[in-house]
């Protein structure tokens, strides 16, 4: 590969690669760019790191995967992994932003991240080989490389209700949080949405609240997460044991090193069952989906015992039986959804002042100037949370302008739904590399799992472009059909399109409906990964700029 170098002046500068994000994904991949002494600039549109620890400030926000899990391993720094320790069990979200704070400068990063830098556009130029990128305020650049650090929940989603414009008082997305804080004390608050973020936020909003008012269109299977302070005993013991709990990680199904066993509920009696369900309810966290029984997503018999288990739990911690009932939910099995975890909401709702809404029922017909209107009633607040969730997974890839070979848009290609080499390629578009893309395993995973590993796998190509002085990588149609296919197949295989949810696009009016993640686990995608790998990125045409070869078929 003909490396360019960065001309420090003239109107465009260049570089080896363009990363656009500075949060986990962004970080590490600008660290293992260099570390192949590559010239990097990371374009980052917040005026700090973090990105998705960035912007969602909401009270209440924090990791749902267990800290000591939800980091970096000693493949960014061996010094980091052993200086940082987590207080709580899931972090809250200023810690985290702490952390990647700590990490950016202990690596050094900062230098090549240039913050405040929307991508307003990325354009494939064939003849030069390489990607132009206009930012917002009108600065430009080009390079090799582009790789897309975006996150996959970053693109913001608020419903077009009638009216919203309208309303006198204070809107805020979840998403979008002021970074001053907002103090709701004394205040009617109007929360729409119960999704995992406010199933972290209602709790803490309550505190302050003279009143909440919480639309619910779907109830979702909240797990008890059972937040607690770390003490520093099991702190120690994950940092003594972590090359290998990081590898069980990194070989599991959802990048977690939990004990899975394979093995099915409807093959157990009730009670047996019932002491299995206990024993992981109480524990708390993700254990009550991965460390129970394995088939919930493939079994619809043996996910509705482990359904109504939840439910009845539900039925237990609030008190009021009709909002206990709206509560439950009856219409998706467990799983097909992003099961939130909670610490307190449900426990919320048996307060004087928290009244669950049913939005489904009586969906919300508009917003006006003094609240939100269901139906004959409208509901005065002096305050609206939308907790509505985000365009996953496409939505902030389709707003970078990303123009590939011939003047194919991203957004085109993909508008009956993603078209990827496994989640991280794409046919028509050379050099762009997508971290936690569509079609991998992304938001189905502990996402640092699978960060690292799509980093790696992407350095890797890198660097063996560099040894073999190739130029530009970009999928065959061929294995980009294959790979579609066999995400397509696994998907199918289980419960997970029946159910309406942000994985399958179905809160984005229009979207195509698809499963976006891939479901087939962290560890068999890590290993198809390195296979491909190690027959020399097979399915990926690889090519010298000035080749006579013809651009890979279609
Ligand atoms: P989610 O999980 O997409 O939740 C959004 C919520 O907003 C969900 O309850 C939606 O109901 C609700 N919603 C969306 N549009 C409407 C309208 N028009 N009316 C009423 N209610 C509406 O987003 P989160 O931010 O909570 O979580 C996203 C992920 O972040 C989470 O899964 C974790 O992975 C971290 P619906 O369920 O669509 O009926």
């Amino acid at each position: 590969m003909r490396r360019t170098a960065q001309t420090g002046s003239g109107r465009s500068a260049e570089f080896d690669a363009i990363v656009v994000g500075a949060g986990f994904s962004g970080l590490f991949m600008l660290h293992s760019l260099r570390k192949l002494g590559l010239t990097v600039r990371v374009y980052e549109q917040g005026a700090g790191v973090g990105g998705t620890w960035y912007w969602n400030r909401y009270p209440g926000a924090r990791c749902d995967s267990e800290s000591v899990y939800y980091m970096f391993s000693d493949h960014m720094s061996e010094e980091i992994l052993s200086e940082w320790t987590w207080s709580e069990r899931y972090a809250a979200q200023p810690e985290i932003l702490r952390y990647l704070e700590f990490v950016t400068d202990k690596m050094d990063l900062r230098r090549d991240i240039q913050f405040n830098a929307r991508v307003a556009s990325a354009v494939y130029d064939s003849g030069r080989g390489c990607w132009d990128i206009r930012l917002a305020d009108g600065g430009t650049a080009s390079a090799r490389f582009l790789i897309t650090a975006v996150g996959c929940l970053s693109a913001t989603n608020t419903p077009s209700f009638p009216g919203i414009d309208t309303f006198a008082g204070e809107s805020y997305h979840t998403g979008a949080w002021p970074h001053e804080g907002v103090d709701f004390t004394g205040k009617r608050v109007a929360v729409i949405g119960t999704g995992a973020t406010a199933v972290q936020a209602v709790p803490e909003i309550a505190k302050q609240a003279a009143h909440v008012w919480v639309f619910q269109r779907t109830p979702n299977y909240d797990i008890p997460g059972r937040n607690r302070p770390l003490a520093s005993d099991y702190a120690t013991a994950v940092k003594a044991d972590y090359k290998n709990l990081w590898q069980k990680a990194r070989e599991s199904g959802f990048g977690l090193p939990y004990q899975v066993v394979e093995r099915s509920a409807v093959d157990y009696a009730p009670e047996e069952r019932q002491a299995i369900f206990e024993a992981a309810w109480a524990k708390g966290g993700f254990y009550m989906g991965l460390e129970t029984f394995s088939d919930y997503l493939v079994n619809k018999e043996s996910n509705d015992t482990v359904s109504e288990f939840v439910r009845g739990k539900i039925r237990e911690m609030v008190k009021d039986p009709a909002t206990s009932e709206l509560l439950a939910p009856k219409d998706h099995p467990f799983f097909t959804k992003r099961p939130p975890l909670e610490n307190g909401y449900y426990e919320a709702f048996n307060r004087d002042n928290v009244t669950l809404l049913d939005a489904r029922a009586t969906p919300i017909e508009e917003i006006t100037p003094r609240g939100v209107r269901m139906g004959e009633h409208e509901y005065e607040v002096d305050a609206i949370v939308y907790a509505t969730g985000f365009d996953a997974m496409t939505g902030a890839l389709f707003g970078m302008g990303i123009t590939g070979r011939d003047g194919l848009r991203l957004r085109d290609k993909w508008r009956d739904g993603p078209r990827t080499y496994l989640g991280l390629t794409t046919h028509g578009f050379p050099n762009l590399f997508l971290i936690t893309g569509p079609q991998s395993p992304s938001v189905l995973s502990n996402m640092p799992v699978s960060i690292e590993q799509n980093v790696e796998w992407i350095a890797g190509l890198v660097q063996y472009m560099l040894i073999h002085d190739l130029d530009a990588a970009e999928p065959a149609r061929e294995a980009e059909d294959t790979w579609v296919a066999h995400h397509d197949e696994v998907a199918a295989a289980t419960l997970l399109l029946g159910t309406d949810s942000w994985w399958v696009g179905a809160n984005i009016p229009g979207k195509p409906r698809t499963l976006y993640p891939y479901v087939g686990g962290v560890g068999p995608f890590r290993v198809i990964c390195q296979e491909v790998a190690d027959k020399g990125y097979e399915g990926l045409v690889l090519t010298r700029h000035d080749a006579t070869a013809p651009a890979p078929a279609g």
